[in-house]
């Protein structure tokens, strides 16, 4: 039913100028087969440093900072002793709040104190007043290509965009999705693949929690808003291997044809209906986010 016009609006980009434009190094194709078969494997440890949680610190506490806030600064793979706090008391916009009064990385400053004077709470080497030159730089949005390249198909790189979602578009997403809405899904993330100078397809990271599992999806998104490809970066207990079967089946789906594991021919996933749920209703969200961004209608749809 889609009228598959999505990637002209794309291609007009009426959002407001982005931060950041950055584009990603080129894998070979045979790189980039290795690194998707083992992302999609879970054989790989995944960066949990989604580009997101950057973003809603900035959101919400006014103010920009680099990976190295969570990650260590040799690998940013890793957490680093605020980044670890962090995890522990939840991974969330509360959990930046729950550590302002721990020193972290134990250099005789708490977290908040260590913010504010715009030094590193999680590096011990920075401190108040000698801050470090590296942690003074501002960064650009990172840009995750490894991954993103699993989903976003044959591009030349991504270019990311962080819009601030404003009334209408969250009337339209709420109103699309038929969801509550997050706090965070007011801050978007999103990446273009880009052939040349053309957006060919889109992606967003989503994360959702259940039962204190926790999992981290990838939504790649072609012109005509169809799927492309859904990939599980962590899954639970489970991992994503589980769910890769019906994973596959959303492939070429719209956000108003999301299939039930058991349903449109779709494999079951015996016992993880909930989790089915919530990825449902994740990807919805990042469709209906595309969809509110960039949709020159008023919001009528559906
Ligand atoms: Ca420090």
């Amino acid at each position: 039913m889609s009228k598959g016009n999505e990637i002209e609006d794309w291609q007009r980009a009426p959002v407001a100028p982005t931060r950041g434009r950055i584009k990603g190094p080129v894998r070979s194709g045979a790189t980039v087969f290795v690194v998707a078969i083992f992302l999609i494997a879970g054989l790989l440890r995944p960066s949990h440093g989604y580009p997101i949680h950057r973003r809603l610190f900035k959101a919400t506490q006014k103010k920009s900072v680099r990976c190295e806030l969570c990650h260590s600064r040799t690998n940013l793979n890793d957490h680093n002793p605020y980044g670890r706090d962090w995890v522990k008391h939840g991974e969330s916009v509360a959990a930046f709040k729950a550590i302002e009064g721990i020193d972290s990385d134990g250099d005789g400053y708490t977290n908040d104190k260590e913010l504010k004077e715009g030094s590193n709470p999680g590096d011990r080497t920075s401190v108040p007043g000698k801050p470090g030159p590296h942690w003074g730089k501002a960064q650009e949005i990172p840009v995750p290509t490894e991954k993103l390249t699993v989903v976003l198909g044959d591009v030349d790189g991504a270019q990311a965009i962080e819009p601030d979602l404003t009334a209408r578009h969250l009337g339209i997403l709420k109103k699309g999705a038929g969801t509550k809405l997050k706090f965070s899904d007011k801050f978007p993330t999103l990446y273009f693949g880009l052939k040349g100078n053309r957006r060919t397809s889109v992606a967003m990271f989503r994360h959702f929690q259940l039962n204190k599992e926790r999992f981290s999806l990838l939504i790649g998104i072609n012109t005509s808003g169809k799927i492309r490809k859904v990939a599980l970066l962590r899954a639970g207990k489970k991992g994503p291997k589980f769910y890769a079967p019906y994973l596959t089946c959303l492939a070429g789906r719209t956000k108003a044809n999301l299939p039930l594991p058991g349903q449109s021919g779709c494999p079951t996933l015996s016992g993880q209906d909930a989790v089915a749920q919530g990825i449902v209703r994740e990807i919805k969200t990042a469709l209906w986010t595309i969809t509110a961004l960039f949709s020159k209608s008023k919001g009528n749809a559906g």
